[in-house]
């Protein structure tokens, strides 16, 4: 077709010309010029010279050998021995918002447990009128919803509240992870023994436990059980890994990560809380007068700076800089992200990836000019409920230094000149 009959060839091949001299403008910031022969560009490489591996050669894969580094990392001196314990998602090295599960945190109280969906039950009793059990086949014949959302730890950032402490944001922020899950709603099970959803629920709360030896009771209010809580099966289009809670665990949207029973094996409807170790001696907040603040059950919206980070430190010059992140709110949807290079004094709105989903995790980016010099970087998230991130000054005044769990502090990174970056922390 000739430019003359379409009429637009000439103005599109100026464009085209346009484009190509502004693509080459913008690269010659960041890409090397070619001025001695590069041999990766210049000689026949062994990868261009063979074949590569045969389709049958990785039934599931797993990431490539270089990416060896991108794992999940525990903290020794943290916990007494690994069967209660926890390791850390390596958020510092991955991009988007879904959570691969292969090196998604885990969290347990007694061991990840193997428990085939053939063994597998649900038990749902208490106050309804038909107590029923559930196998693994059964549930999968109740319509199912697909939802991404987050899962953090209270515990999240729970050593840095006496100063900074751990270096990398791996260790400070890494008890989240962020999937998309499949499942039934447990207000659809509750509706099937018979709940009666016509009376007076709001008295009614569930008990929910796990199957393995450390139970994880938790008891939820019915208000929160009937509306979004997903008794789910996948994640991320595939069957959930052990150590999240296969076959089947309870996605309680926003809420602390406790409350998100794995191997979920029992749901009692109850008139009352049952006040079960992990919902008060564990997972309650000691304020600032020395009260313990019973329950804080949606996680409160914060976010992390994951690169640079001490991790991922900047191994180029001045120039351009992407600074990325992730934000999340218990509450909702993060509307904002504003980011700081000096600690605070002044701040840039970044860009959202993507428009904040309710619970999700949403990553930013501000994309800038780095002029070499030291920065302290810092993320200040904000929700649709007009909620803004503390500082941790701010969170202090109200929480004292006695608290472990629910922090969500905006954290400082110290950038040296060199690249490399620090966990600090400004006042
Ligand atoms: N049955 C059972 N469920 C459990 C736990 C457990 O030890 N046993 N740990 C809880 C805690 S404290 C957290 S933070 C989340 C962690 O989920 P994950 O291991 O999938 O990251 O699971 C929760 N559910
Ligand atoms: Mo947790």
């Amino acid at each position: 077709m000739s430019d003359n009959k379409t009429g637009n060839g000439t103005s599109r091949r100026a464009f085209l010309r346009g484009a190509a001299a502004a693509g080459a403008g913008a690269l010659s910031a960041t890409a090397a010029k070619a001025q001695s022969p590069d041999p990766l560009i210049t000689e026949l490489q062994p990868w261009a010279q063979g074949f590569g591996d045969g389709v049958d050669a990785t039934p599931y894969g797993l990431p490539i050998e270089f990416e060896g580094d991108v794992i999940r990392r525990n903290v020794e001196w943290l916990t007494a021995d690994t069967v209660s314990s926890i390791n850390f998602t390596p958020i510092h090295a991955l991009d988007g918002t879904i959570t691969p599960q292969g090196c998604a945190f885990e969290r347990h109280h007694s061991g990840a447990i193997e428990l085939r969906k053939e063994d597998y039950r649900l038990m749902l009793n208490g106050l309804v009128d038909t107590p029923l059990v559930f196998s693994y086949a059964d549930l999968e014949r109740f319509p199912r919803e697909n939802h991404v959302y987050f899962c953090e730890c209270a515990a999240n950032t729970g050593m840095e509240w006496a100063g900074a402490q751990l270096n990398g944001a791996q260790f400070t922020h890494g008890m989240i992870h962020n999937m998309e899950y499949t499942g039934v709603p447990l207000r659809t099970l509750l509706e099937e023994a018979g709940l009666d959803m016509a009376g007076d629920l709001s008295d009614k709360w569930v008990y929910v436990e796990g199957a393995d030896a450390s139970s994880n009771g938790r008891s939820i209010p019915m208000e929160k059980a009937l509306d979004d809580c997903l008794i789910a099966f996948k994640a991320n289009g595939e069957a959930l890994r052990k150590e999240h809670g296969y076959p089947v665990r309870l996605v309680v949207p926003g809420w602390e990560g406790n409350m998100w029973v794995k191997w979920i094996r029992r749901i009692e409807v109850t008139d009352g809380p049952i006040e079960s170790r992990e919902e008060t001696s564990k997972y309650t907040d000691v304020l600032e007068n020395g009260i313990a603040r019973k329950w804080t059950w949606a996680m409160d919206a914060k976010s992390v700076v994951t690169s640079p980070s001490p991790q991922a430190p900047i191994t180029h010059g001045k120039g351009p800089l992407v600074i990325t992140g992730l934000a999340w709110s218990g509450r909702g949807a993060i509307t904002r992200v504003d980011v700081s290079k000096d600690g605070g004094m002044t701040w840039e709105s970044a860009r959202l990836a993507k428009p904040g989903e309710k619970m999700a995790l949403t990553r930013f980016y501000l994309d800038t000019d780095w002029d070499g010099s030291e920065m302290m970087l810092q993320s200040r998230a904000m929700d649709d409920t007009g909620y803004i991130q503390p500082t941790k000054t701010q969170l202090r005044e109200v929480r004292g230094l006695n608290s472990i769990y629910h922090n969500n502090c905006i954290q400082t990174w110290l950038v040296r000149s060199n690249g490399e970056a620090e966990n600090v922390e400004v006042s």
